[in-house]
């Protein structure tokens, strides 16, 4: 059976993990811009600026900003209908707050998304990828000041009216939810010198959600600017959602399960519903968490609901009541208990197909919105044979079984789903660790961890398989002989 008519099939990138060029053209430093490259042992740092000696993989990545036209060229062979980019806000306003756009920025993106509509391809945009200009965070602290809205909500009315008419689907900030442990990725916060950290989920709250609150008014503010630019735009949230069992069916287990995915699922209850829901001002009181909000900001968020809901899913996790089982299984942001029913990526990320499915259903139950899988995949090491080929089974493996799940959601659980784009369908710089090594990609390319390589494209066997996928609209899913 193949997918329903008009089925987005796509790839996912973000533009700090593959456009490279960081300050060409008038381009701003961004947060991405100063955080070194790790390991999967070693986190990776956040410097104060750009430290002569270290080396900063965002800079150069795939060099996507001068070969933009091989690899649209590469994807229309793919077959993909979309494409889901995101700008880098300081191309546009380079440290933020400037008074006019960057033109040469805006010139850019004109030539990519030309490029991608002339290839057939939809450009899906995402506002702000895990970025923005450094110097709202030198100058302002991040999203903790409010300015920053009045920055942001400019830098949107810029872009919806430069592609009106050429983009008509944005998200508008990644992974919303991930300043839980990611402050400075998701929300340019210096909590814990910018470095992830996984047990610091219930830690410096206040100072997280009152950011958070700040990027709800935001993203809110541009739905409603998106709309009224342009009837057509339909505008989505980005949640990472990891979905989340109960390590026994002890209802401590189970109510430990419920808080956790109450915790993440808070970001998109605010921006899908338009107000904080009882459920969590409840769990603001209880934990003593004062959120700074101005008369106008109930009003702001009942008139900027999302359209549809954008999430990434890699992986499930397992969370624990017993506080001596460890949370140190990791996953996509998140860590979890040890799931003994998983198998694991090299990476370590347990692999699930059934939770898409779960967690199609859950999303689909709690909203009733159409959603859109925004970023899913295999981050592997992949080996150039002799003779040239890649033979990525276990990603097709991988990919094939997820899409077999979101068939089931959507024939049997009857759930609204308009697409998919996978993550990194070129190999790019991984948002973990800093590595080119973890690819993702159904196109390679020839780029180490040390940032050495001649930055050659190559299609591997998942290239094929694919093509063969989009090509049969989805009818086609199994694994190539
Ligand atoms: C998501 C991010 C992406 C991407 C992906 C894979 O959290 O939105 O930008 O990088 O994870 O993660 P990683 O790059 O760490 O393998």
């Amino acid at each position: 059976m193949e997918f329903p008519k008009g089925f987005l099939w796509g790839g996912a990138t973000a533009a700090n993990q593959i456009e490279g060029a960081y300050l060409t053209d008038g381009k701003g430093l961004s947060t991405a811009d100063v955080i070194t490259a790790g390991s999967r042992t070693e986190s990776r740092e956040v410097t104060d600026g750009i430290l002569p000696g270290k080396y900063y993989p965002s800079h150069e990545a795939i060099d996507f900003y001068h070969r933009y036209r091989e690899d649209i060229a590469l994807l229309k062979e793919l077959g993909v209908n979309c494409f889901r980019m995101s700008i880098a806000w300081s191309r546009i306003y380079p440290h933020g707050y400037d008074e006019q756009p960057n033109e040469a920025g805006l010139q850019f993106y004109d030539r990519v998304i030309d490029m991608l509509l002339d290839a057939g391809i939809q450009p899906i945009v995402t506002l702000s990828h895990y970025e923005m200009p450094y110097a709202l965070v030198t100058e302002y602290g991040g999203w903790l000041d409010r300015r920053c809205i009045g920055c942001f909500v400019k830098y949107c009315e810029t872009v919806f009216s430069r592609y009106k008419g050429k983009v008509r689907m944005w998200m508008t900030f990644n992974e919303i939810n991930a300043v839980l442990i990611n402050p400075f990725n998701a929300a340019g916060l210096l909590i814990n010198g910018g470095r992830v950290d996984h047990e610091s989920i219930d830690k410096d709250e206040e100072v997280k959600y009152q950011a958070a609150h700040h990027q709800f008014i935001a993203s809110a503010m541009a739905v409603k600017l998106a709309h009224t630019i342009d009837p057509e735009n339909r505008v989505g949230c980005m949640v990472v959602y990891p979905q989340t069992y109960a390590e026994t069916c002890n209802p401590q287990d189970v109510l430990a399960k419920m808080f956790r995915t109450d915790k993440y699922s808070l970001f998109s209850d605010v921006q899908v519903r338009g107000y904080y829901p009882g459920k969590v001002l409840a769990y603001y009181e209880r934990h003593k968490i004062r959120i700074q909000m101005e008369p106008g900001d109930t009003e702001i968020l009942k008139q900027g609901v999302v359209d549809f809901i954008g999430f990434s899913y890699y992986s499930s996790r397992v969370e624990s009541a017993d506080p001596s089982h460890k949370a140190n299984q990791p996953g996509n942001m998140v860590r979890g208990v040890y799931n003994p029913y998983l198998p694991t990526s090299q990476w370590g990320w347990q692999i699930d197909p059934i939770g898409l499915r779960i967690t199609l259903n859950e999303l689909y139950d709690r909203y009733q919105k159409p959603l859109f899988i925004a970023e899913n995949g295999l981050g592997a090491a992949d080996v150039v044979n002799p003779d040239g080929s890649i033979q990525d089974d276990y990603r097709i493996d991988y990919l094939s079984k997820h899409l077999e799940q979101m068939k089931a959601a959507i024939y049997e659980d009857g759930v609204d789903l308009l697409g998919y784009t996978s993550w990194g369908p070129i190999d790019l710089v991984s948002v973990a660790t800093g590595e080119m090594e973890k690819r993702y990609g159904y196109i390679y390319v020839d780029r180490d961890n040390q940032g050495k390589g001649t930055l050659k494209r190559i299609k591997k066997k998942s290239f094929t398989w694919y093509q063969r996928v989009i090509a049969t609209n989805g009818a086609c899913i199994e694994p190539l002989k």
